[in-house]
């Protein structure tokens, strides 16, 4: 059987066991977008501007709630509102690190109520399974699903190696609730032993630092193209936050579009280059 990076997101959306998962390879398809803009601006009027503009070429919204300044729960049915009117899903990257007790207070409660409405959210590792099974247990009943951070863009991240390696073993072990990676290269097979049965592993790959005028910035964040995400390194949806809307402050509505469709037109032409398929 080919491997998924050869398969078309529609082919894999049919034997997905995870249902966020599905739902975001239908949508891919669907709107032939594998970008997902990641908003990280701190003022609410903004942060919906960004996305009512960005909606019509993205398959995900990626957030960071904890950082709009005036932020209340009206964001948030605005947020939804803007989901469906667009068709993308929402992924608050909430990147949790604790115990699993506290980790599935902070998703179920506090101001921003995340697993009440972001369909994907993530994890470091480092923890071990057990703030998996924390978050598992709020996510799970609602059909969310979660990402483990395997790999960072920064310069001089320790998630490489044996931690890598840890990361997809973990998962792999939860795929019921684990759909994919924030990494750098797909992570099939990584870390498997011989009676792991990773033939029908499909972990989707979403990866941030991803730039098409700028290699980096000045806190260590590194910034490839979507072909060398997509094509070369078989990652299957790109993150990109500044290169769309620059430094934020006002928004320029035809500047944030032309970026969108720039970046979803890359995206999408680096997948048909992997796939084998000639742009149409
Ligand atoms: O390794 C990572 C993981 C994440 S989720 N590197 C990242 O940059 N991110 C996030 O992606 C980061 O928190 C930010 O929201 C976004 C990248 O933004 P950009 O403006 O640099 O494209």
């Amino acid at each position: 059987m080919s491997s998924p990076r050869t398969q078309t997101y529609a082919q894999r959306a049919a034997k997905n066991p995870n249902a966020a998962a599905r739902a975001l390879l239908e949508v891919i398809e669907r709107k032939k977008s594998n970008l997902c803009v990641s908003v990280d601006v701190t003022k609410r009027d903004e942060f919906l501007n960004i996305i009512d503009t960005v909606g019509p070429y993205v398959c995900l919204i990626k957030t960071h709630v904890d950082i709009i300044e005036d932020f209340d729960l009206s964001v948030i049915e605005y947020l939804k509102e803007l989901s469906a009117k667009h068709d993308f899903l929402i992924f608050e990257d909430r990147k949790f690190a604790d115990i699993g007790n506290t980790v599935a207070l902070q998703y179920s409660g506090g101001v921003h109520k995340i697993a009440s409405w972001s369909h994907i959210t993530n994890a470091h590792p480092v923890p071990g399974p057990s703030i998996i099974t924390g978050l598992a247990s709020v996510g799970k009943p609602l059909g969310r699903g979660l990402l483990l951070l395997a790999e960072m863009s920064t310069k001089g991240s320790l998630a490489t190696g044996a931690y890598t390696e840890e990361a997809v073993r973990m998962a792999r072990a939860h795929r019921d609730f684990v759909f994919g990676f924030i990494a750098q290269r797909r992570m099939d097979g990584v870390g498997a032993t011989d009676t792991d049965d990773v033939a029908d592993e499909d972990f989707l790959i979403l990866t941030p630092g991803v730039g098409l005028d700028s290699r980096g910035d000045a806190m260590g964040q590194q910034y490839r193209t979507p072909k060398e995400v997509v094509t070369e390194s078989g990652c299957d949806v790109i993150i990109v936050g500044r290169g769309i809307y620059g430094k934020g402050g006002s928004v320029d509505v035809q500047a944030v579009q032309a970026q969108a469709e720039r970046y979803r037109k890359e995206g999408w032409a680096a997948y048909l280059e992997r796939i084998g398929q000639a742009p149409s």
